[in-house]
């Protein structure tokens, strides 16, 4: 679970100049499939005192390669911006500790080995090593953000703070030996250059080692018009059809894959050494991709579409709750919630306040919409009549909590896939 910055140095000047070629296989033939205009970095959440600072923003939208079918941002921001400095940690969510548990126990079935080197590039906070540790406790972790992993290393979790990728690996193996699993959830969709973070767990693993990654699935955003999870942490959107492509170019094939709920949809792809077997999930997958349209991209000629009409239907919903009088808030200052709110130019005339547990992010306003990110005592203090749901992915868990609000009339209204009410209770 990788990590993300505070706020930005970086000056519009730095804005990167757009990929023409695909950065997996180097394709010049790449298609624009979407352009949602530019936006501020979605993790860059504005200390108060620095609101009339110049605000960067960057280019947001999506493209298609036809070569290797993988679907990308058409800009990269360096990951030393994004990542160096992070405010997310997932160790919060209920949802999210429970996951980790279930994910390191379908791993212990996998790999019955108590002495199994377990390396975990982006560790974050040390949710899921803290669950696997359980039964194999030789764990390291690879976190980028130098707070989050100094927090880790103090609570226990033996932690690089380093970017994972071919060079971090092989120092690794150098010190530490072969590892028999290398596990990453939320990475590898952030990484520009996912061939050589492949290529590091190539280089990392023993003969019978397993790759294991969960990221954000494609045909799960398309589906959902999960758009707001499109930002620039997120460089790419992945199918099965792209990585069964990437993982031979990197020394690894793809084994296995399976669909999980997390984050709106995500999908876990289990890779290794050259010379496996797939299962029969794979040529499953690989089928149903390509009679729906992830193959050749066909699936997404309308998505743009897709996306303008739900901006605009949300920008209605908001704007016609507001007009009869009722007070409006958000819960989950979360970084999809920021490209949802950039996107549909809804700002602090709409929106009171974001509700969010995280003391980091308490105190600041969000990017680009200037709204207040407060704590969850504000919902007393301050009542509103409906919340946003920004956190989308858990609603069960923020809904179950907030039952006094639902008990007042409180009402959650819930972006995707087209904006709708729950009313809790
Ligand atoms: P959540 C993050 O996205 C960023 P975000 C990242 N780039 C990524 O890839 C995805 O995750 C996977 C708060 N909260 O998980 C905490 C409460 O306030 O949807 C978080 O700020 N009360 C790594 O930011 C936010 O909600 C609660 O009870 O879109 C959730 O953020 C709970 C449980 C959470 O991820
Ligand atoms: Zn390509």
């Amino acid at each position: 679970m990788t990590a993300a910055s505070s706020g930005t140095t970086t000056n519009r000047s730095d804005a990167p100049a757009a990929v023409k070629v695909c950065r997996v296989c180097s394709s010049s033939g790449v298609r624009s499939i979407l352009d949602i205009g530019s936006v501020p970095l979605a993790n860059s959440f504005i200390e108060p005192e620095l609101v009339n600072g110049a605000e960067p923003t960057f280019p947001l939208g999506l493209q298609f390669c036809p070569t290797c079918a993988i679907v990308q941002l058409p800009t990269t921001v360096d990951p030393e911006t994004l990542f160096r400095h992070y405010l997310y940690t997932p160790s919060a969510s209920t949802t999210w500790r429970e996951h980790c548990d279930e994910l390191a126990a379908w791993l212990h079935d996998q790999v019955d080995d108590p002495d199994a080197f377990v390396v975990e590039p982006a560790s974050n906070d040390g949710c899921l090593l803290r669950s696997i540790q359980r039964w194999a406790p030789n764990v390291l972790g690879v976190e980028p953000a130098r707070n989050i992993a100094e927090q880790a290393v103090r609570d226990g979790i033996p932690t690089i703070n380093d970017f994972f990728g071919d060079s971090t690996a092989r120092a690794i193996r150098a010190e530490h030996g072969p590892a028999r699993v290398v596990i990453g959830t939320n990475v590898l969709a952030h990484v520009p250059d996912i061939v050589d973070f492949v290529r590091g767990a190539a280089a990392l693993l023993d003969e019978d080692g397993l790759f294991v990654v969960e990221a954000p699935y494609l045909r799960d955003l398309v589906e959902n018009v999960a758009y707001d999870t499109i930002y620039h942490e997120h460089v790419s959107y992945l199918s099965v059809t792209a990585l069964a492509r990437v993982y031979p170019l990197a020394g690894l094939i793809l084994t296995h894959v399976e669909r999980t709920p997390t984050h709106g949809g995500s999908i876990r792809f289990v890779g290794r050494p050259l010379g496996a077997e797939p299962d029969a999930s794979v040529a499953r997958f690989l089928t149903d991709e390509r009679a729906l349209g992830y193959a050749d991209g066909s699936v997404l000629a309308d998505f743009a579409d897709r996306v303008d009409r739900l901006r605009v239907s949300l920008g209605n919903v908001i704007r016609s709750e507001a007009a009869a009088g009722r007070r409006l808030g958000a819960y989950g200052a979360t970084a999809k919630g920021n490209t949802l709110l950039t996107t549909c130019s809804i700002d602090k005339g709409a929106i009171r306040y974001i509700v969010d547990r995280n003391p980091l992010k308490q105190g600041r306003l969000a990017p680009g919409s200037h709204i207040p990110i407060v704590g969850p005592d504000r919902l007393e203090s301050d009542p509103v009549d409906i919340l946003l749901l920004l956190a989308w992915n858990i609603a069960e868990e923020i809904i179950a909590q907030q039952r006094s609000f639902a008990k007042r009339g409180g009402r959650f209204l819930i972006p995707i896939p087209e904006p709708h009410f729950i009313d809790g209770g």
